[in-house]
């Protein structure tokens, strides 16, 4: 997706600041943050959102999800975090690439806004 911001970040065309990165994912802070830590996780591969994931990401969003709870750790966001998946014009989505919101370091509130 050549016009996609986080394809960009995620080849470095775009600068981050960068928390972690592997072969298939990258981990940076937020533009915005809405937490005194927000921290954004995406995969390499595009994918429009969730919705559009298939049974063959089933290992990528394991992947997401195990180290998203790696990077909470190494962040010490050890009384407890968030995570989000905006997912479509309800769900809040801005960025039409898929990415997991890490918050922490406040307490949430529940419900959601
Ligand atoms: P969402 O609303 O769930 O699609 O969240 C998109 C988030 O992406 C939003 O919290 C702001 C962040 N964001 C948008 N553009 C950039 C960018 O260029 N760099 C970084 N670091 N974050 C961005």
């Amino acid at each position: 997706m050549s016009d996609c911001i986080f394809c960009k970040i995620a080849k470095g065309e775009i600068p981050s600041n960068k928390v972690y990165e592997d072969d298939q994912v990258l981990c940076f802070k937020d533009l915005d943050p809405q937490a005194p830590v927000h921290v954004l996780m995406i995969p390499k591969k595009h994918l429009d959102s969730l919705s559009a994931a298939a049974e063959e990401d089933a290992a990528l969003l394991s992947h997401m999800l195990l180290k998203i709870k790696d990077v909470a750790k190494e962040l010490e966001l050890d009384n407890g975090y968030r995570v989000v998946i905006n997912t479509g014009e309800d769900g809040g989505q801005s960025v039409k690439h898929l990415h997991m919101h890490l918050l922490g370091k406040r307490s949430m509130n529940w419900p959601p806004g």
